[in-house]
């Protein structure tokens, strides 16, 4: 197989949950782990009712993954984009769809965040839709996922907190406690419960043949976090011939989560035992805190033994999706993605200035809403539009949004419906016409009167 050497053990930094609740300074284990040279990877240990709450969900992932695709459906909800509910196939990872792993989306915190305002769910249903359970068919998930998920949040907050006070040492102009701030008020935290179907031998022998590239992503393919905190519990993993009782560990030792640092190393990153939590930076807090917390580049290997599924649950703390993307004003922004860093990054995982902002301007302020669900839109209308809507969402991707969106971030960046209108009417109006042509000759009249032509 042409998998790359991969280091036999990664030791990952671990905060105790005790040192956090009293409010030990632990911004040099936080720069360890988030900051420029670090894996983008920790671990949180000590959390009482995490490994119960942790072994009472992800078997329930697994049993929801097995219902027959007829009661599945039932739970899908296409118009947030799969984003509650069951989603399974919907989803692009580098270029493909993926098939490999189903999960069901929900908000741990908060069953209906914005008591169903109609205006805010027509405009924002990806982020603020009231939850989807499957109340008929696994009635304990709800409490189940809830109570896990709000565990793993108020951990979260207390990362948050030591992460502000290394952001703040070497960003004095940045916003005291902006992380903390973000991820508690935004009401728009989304967890996900992952479950990664197991491979037949047929699929296993197939993946050995493939490169390294698809080697380490046979379950989840490389990708960053958009948010600003991602809380993971360790993977479960189930011989699925006897699925009844979890395995204690997977039976092959290199399936499971990787990491690919800023040096361009592979990872293959685990928790010291089950009860930890572990934590991801995501892009958002790489752009708020202008490089200083760094998101890592990840992606799960699947088991290289035929049968072997692993349920997973990921907690994205996530900023509301107004919250602007600036980095702090003494930091340079495109300091935020270092170019070597870049250059390190998996094949099929954006750079930072080509998803903030837009290529031809990037870096540009912009909201969350475009920075996290703009990408998830698109591949949705390209896969499940009618033919008119596939022909709309080309035109819009191809032709209307490069010429629109520069100018956009630039002028007007808070008012995002403003953009959708735009984009429709020039869509319409100048049916097939090249944007950003015109006009052709300078005007006959006062030149200098006249406005500037869009570029
Ligand atoms: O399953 C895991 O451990 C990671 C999941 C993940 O990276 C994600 O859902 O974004
Ligand atoms: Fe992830």
């Amino acid at each position: 197989m042409a998998a790359a050497a991969v280091p036999a053990k990664t030791q990952i930094v671990v905060l105790k949950y005790a040192d956090l609740v009293a409010g030990n300074n632990l911004t040099a284990e936080v720069e360890q782990a988030f900051g420029y040279n670090g894996l983008g990877i920790l671990a949180v240990s000590g959390v009482a009712e995490f490994a119960e709450q942790r072994a009472r969900l992800l078997p329930l992932g697994r049993r929801f993954a097995n219902l027959s695709d007829e009661v599945k459906g039932l739970y899908e909800h296409p118009s947030s984009f799969y984003s509650f509910g069951w989603s399974h196939g919907k989803e692009k990872l580098q270029g493909r769809p993926d098939l490999a792993k189903g999960s069901f989306y929900n908000n741990p915190l908060y069953n209906d965040p914005f008591e169903s305002d109609p205006d805010i769910l027509r405009e924002y249903a990806s982020f603020a839709h009231p939850n989807i359970w499957p109340t008929e068919h696994l009635p304990e998930l709800e409490g189940a996922f809830m109570s896990l998920g709000s565990t793993m949040c108020e951990v979260g907050y207390l990362v948050a907190d030591q992460c502000d006070k290394l952001v703040k040492m070497h960003s004095p102009l940045y916003e005291a406690g902006k992380l903390k701030r973000t991820i508690s008020t935004s009401r728009v935290t989304k967890a996900r419960l992952l479950h990664y179907f197991p491979k037949t031998q047929e699929e296993v022998n197939a993946a050995n043949s493939l490169g390294e590239e698809h080697a380490f992503s046979g379950w989840c393919g490389w990708h960053n976090d958009h948010g600003s905190l991602t809380a993971l519990a360790p993977g479960m993993f189930h011989d699925e011939a006897h699925p009844d009782v979890p395995l204690t560990s997977s039976p092959d030792p290199d399936a499971g989560l990787y990491v690919r640092s800023r040096q361009g190393e592979l990872c293959k990153v685990s928790a010291p035992a089950a009860d930890h939590i572990l934590f991801q930076i995501g892009e958002s807090s790489q752009i708020h805190s202008g490089g200083v917390l760094q998101a890592t580049p990840h992606a799960v290997r699947a088991a290289g033994k035929a049968g072997v599924s692993r349920t997973s649950f990921a907690v994205f703390m996530e900023p509301r999706w107004n919250e602007i993307m600036a980095a702090p004003q003494d930091r340079d922004p495109e300091k935020a993605q270092a170019s070597a860093a870049e250059k390190a990054l998996p094949r099929g995982v954006p750079p930072l200035g080509e998803r903030w902002g837009t290529a031809d301007c990037p870096f540009t302020m912009c909201d969350f809403g475009a920075l996290g669900t703009e990408p998830a839109a698109a591949a949705f209308w390209h896969t499940n539009g009618s033919d008119a809507s596939r022909q709309l969402a080309n035109d819009l991707t191809t032709r209307v949004l490069p010429f629109l969106l520069p100018r956009y971030l630039k002028n007007n960046c808070q008012a995002p419906e403003s953009l959708l209108h735009m984009a429709l009417v020039l869509s319409q109006m100048w049916e097939g016409e090249q944007l950003g042509s015109f006009p052709t000759k300078p005007p006959v009249a006062s030149p200098a009167a006249s406005p500037s032509a869009p570029r």
